[in-house]
């Protein structure tokens, strides 16, 4: 059980001191930083092989078409750029459990399995059937932290979301026949950008402009006739990154900025 002293001594000692000791830290901690590589890597000058396949205003999202054993598993990465809101709002509401339900439009279920600290989490997710395939879940383990490495130095600052698949014992693949079991890992990176002339002190939502990064990998986990899930992954993740932006941006509207 996560005590309010637990939460306060992740404040003062930063990222990952409570989740150091659990058996999923190391491979949590170097996942986060092989990904964070890898988003930063963007799509190159000339698209490097990455198609744009959806451009809407700020947003930009490309895809590589790509299988292993007949299955899709395009990689994907997007960049959007939303005012008023910060790095930190972004992944907060994006990492919380308790928001998931009100911008992931394809949950049908959620669970947290295990509360590994205020920081990393452990969840189960049952996903809607999209017809004609077999419903979907997804167990994964998700890890919010602030980004200090001195890398992105235009930035006021930098945080990110990670999730990626796991196994838990209580809960094999397919229990019950019920579910197939989804793939994934995914990173949403965030960087906050404050008008020069401000200080954070005076620093207005007016201000802000947050450029996000979201990258995601799925496999399907089991057939799935390529042309729909290309069509599903085309019209779903265009309206999750409208739909998820614009809902911190409601959210965040009349609340004190958190940095
Ligand atoms: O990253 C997103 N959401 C996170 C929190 O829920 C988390 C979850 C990812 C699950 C991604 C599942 C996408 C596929 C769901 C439909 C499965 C149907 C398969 C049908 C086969 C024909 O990282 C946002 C994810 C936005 C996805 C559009």
């Amino acid at each position: 059980r996560i005590t309010d002293d637990d939460k306060l001594n992740s404040e003062t000692f930063g990222t990952g001191i409570l989740a150091r000791g659990h058996r999923l830290w190391p491979e949590i901690d170097k996942t986060c930083l092989e990904q964070l590589h890898y988003a930063r890597q963007g799509v190159g000058e000339d698209g490097n092989g990455w198609q744009l396949f959806a451009d809407e205003g700020e947003m930009k999202m490309y895809r590589r078409e790509e299988e292993v054993d007949g299955m899709v598993i395009d990689p994907l990465k997007s960049c959007h750029v939303v005012k008023g809101v910060t790095a930190r709002e972004m992944c907060h509401y994006f990492f919380s459990p308790e928001y998931r339900n009100d911008w992931e439009t394809t949950l049908e279920e959620m669970t947290i399995l295990e509360n590994i600290a205020p920081d990393t989490l452990v969840f189960l997710q049952t996903h809607k059937r999209i017809w004609p395939a077999s419903q979907r879940d997804a167990l994964f383990w998700s890890h919010m932290r602030r980004i200090d490495d001195g890398v992105d130095k235009d930035a006021n600052d930098v945080w990110i979301v990670c999730n990626r698949s796991t196994q838990h014992e209580e809960y094999p693949p397919a229990n019950q026949g019920k579910c197939l079991r989804i793939h994934l890992t995914v990173i949403l990176v965030c960087q906050t950008y404050i008008t020069e002339t401000k200080t954070i002190e005076n620093t207005t939502r007016d201000d802000l402009t947050c450029k996000i990064t979201y990258c995601s990998v799925v496999n399907p986990g089991g057939w799935a006739p390529a042309s729909v899930l290309r069509a599903i992954y085309k019209k779903e993740y265009p309206k999750f990154l409208k739909r998820f932006t614009g809902y911190v941006v409601d959210q965040c509207k009349n609340k004190p900025i958190m940095f």
